[in-house]
């Protein structure tokens, strides 16, 4: 392991809601929560505000509208957060050119591959000035965490939240994991927490006192081996660059065509399984399913399907390759076939345990398309999503509060007006229509102190 504190691990703090709240401002300081509004929806994050009330990611919408009745709840725009994002990773690669992404609003630096900081005061200067820009170019708040390793970065940036930095110190690890709960390390979620419990096991202390042997007869040898090296703060997983590790994949190329296509669909599911094999030993999961197919006349075909969450299942990569075969024609036979796995992660992020087990989180939040019938019968109240950015051609740029009953409840406000009026209109108004969201900085960076949060008056006509 390093000797100086130079990984960074960030991590914007309540990403979509922290969103929404700057582009409304009669939401800043308020309950937000961003998710799916059906009955079987699921809350994508909560603001701040809104966590006080109990309510967190991953929860049923019906539950988080008993806890906070008074929230705002709000329809995702993913299209805002991505290009936010987008802003965000940028400022990341003007420090290295080690960074891996994690999700939309998280990533881990390597600044001392990058030169940007190689020791503590270095590294501590380049976290606190990555704070400074990320606000001035996006508005936003995130938390940054500062170690020798990735585990213990990401640590930091947690203890950090919200809106801080925490840098430890190289040396200090041990020390500071041990009284922590073995929730806190990466790879242990709600399964493996409560098997180690119901072992004994609940701090990283009592995991290290377990000892090696332990570990693997209680979680396998691969989880038992890892989490054991964890619990001692050993951690040398190396900040992988996305380009670096863009994609795992196997493929066979036949000295005679196949034709039979109950052959084809084997092999596939051969290719799947040793791709698994060569995914997981690379620590790894991934989103998205490649199948390739090269014909008898070399015309080559690749097929992609994205699942909702990052995966090293098997049986679901085996079945998302079996999917694109069928969509794919091989009557003239084919000479090579091939599966790959794209858009990883860190296998680290998900619950080790969990995943052996079968067991599966919703942590997704379900997306506006999953309406429920009640809404599908209502095709106009779909076009009036709450949250979403709406036009008045007499009022101007505003937003849905809600709608229902063939009406739509609109606040004009725009991310640097003075919190908005509500008006409501029929849902079938000519006069209102969809509209994109707007900046939430208007002036780009280096152009002077003033943030973009300012009371700059209303930008609306
Ligand atoms: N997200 C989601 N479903 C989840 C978890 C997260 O859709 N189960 C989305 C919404 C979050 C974003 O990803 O805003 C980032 O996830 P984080 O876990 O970093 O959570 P937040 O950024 O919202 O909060 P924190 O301040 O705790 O990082
Ligand atoms: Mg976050």
């Amino acid at each position: 392991m390093r000797s100086s504190p130079t990984i960074l691990h960030l991590d914007m703090d309540a990403f979509f809601a922290t969103v929404e709240q700057a582009s409304k401002p009669s939401l800043r300081g308020k309950a937000v929560v961003v998710g799916g509004l059906g009955p079987r929806g699921v809350v994508a994050t909560a603001s701040y505000e809104a966590r006080v009330f109990g309510v967190h990611s991953a929860m049923p919408m019906a539950q988080a509208r008993r806890l906070a009745p008074n929230a705002a709840y709000l329809v995702p725009r993913f299209a805002l957060y991505r290009s936010i994002s987008e802003q965000v990773m940028g400022l990341l690669r003007d420090l290295s050119p080690l960074v891996e992404p994690l999700s939309l609003d998280e990533a881990f630096v390597d600044l001392e591959a990058g030169g940007t900081a190689w020791d503590e005061q270095s590294a501590r200067l380049a976290g606190a000035k990555l704070r400074a820009d990320i606000r001035a170019v996006t508005g936003l708040t995130g938390s940054v965490g500062l170690a020798a390793s990735k585990m213990l970065a990401k640590i930091a940036s947690e203890q950090a939240k919200p809106d801080g930095l925490v840098l430890i110190e190289p040396g200090t690890e041990r020390a500071l994991l041990g009284p922590m709960s073995v929730r806190t390390l990466p790879g242990v979620g709600p399964a493996t927490g409560d098997h180690l419990r119901r072992a004994g096991i609940h701090t990283v202390d009592e995991l290290a006192e377990a000892g090696e042997d332990e570990l693997v007869r209680l979680l396998g040898k691969a989880h038992g081996h890892a989490l054991y090296a964890m619990a001692l703060a050993r951690d040398e997983r190396p900040v992988v660059a996305e380009r670096e590790a863009k994609s795992v994949s196997v493929e066979d190329t036949y000295d005679v065509d196949i034709h039979d296509r109950v052959r084809v669909g084997t092999e596939v599911r051969r290719l799947a399984d040793r791709c698994v094999r060569r995914l997981r030993g690379a620590g790894l999961s991934g989103r998205t399913i490649v199948l390739k197919v090269r014909r008898y006349d070399f015309s080559t075909l690749t097929r992609s399907e994205t699942l909702r969450g990052p995966t090293d299942d098997p049986a679901v990569v085996r079945e998302a390759a079996a999917r694109l075969l069928e969509s794919v024609d091989t009557t003239g036979g084919v000479r090579l076939l091939g599966v790959g796995i794209s858009g990883l992660a860190d296998y680290t992020q998900e619950d080790l345990f969990a995943q052996a087990a079968g067991v599966r989180e919703d942590t997704l939040a379900e997306e506006p398309e999953a309406a429920p019938a009640e809404e599908r019968q209502a095709p106009t109240e779909r076009l009036w999503p709450a949250g979403h950015d709406v036009r008045h051609a007499a009022y101007g740029h505003g937003w849905v509060q809600g709608s229902g009953l063939g009406r739509v409840t609109v606040r004009f406000e725009t991310p640097h007006s003075e919190p908005g009026r509500v008006r409501t209109f029929r849902t079938d108004d000519p006069d209102l229509e969809p509209a994109e969201p707007l900046p939430l900085v208007t002036r780009r960076p280096g152009e002077g102190e003033r943030a973009g949060t300012g009371g700059v008056g209303s930008t609306s006509p």
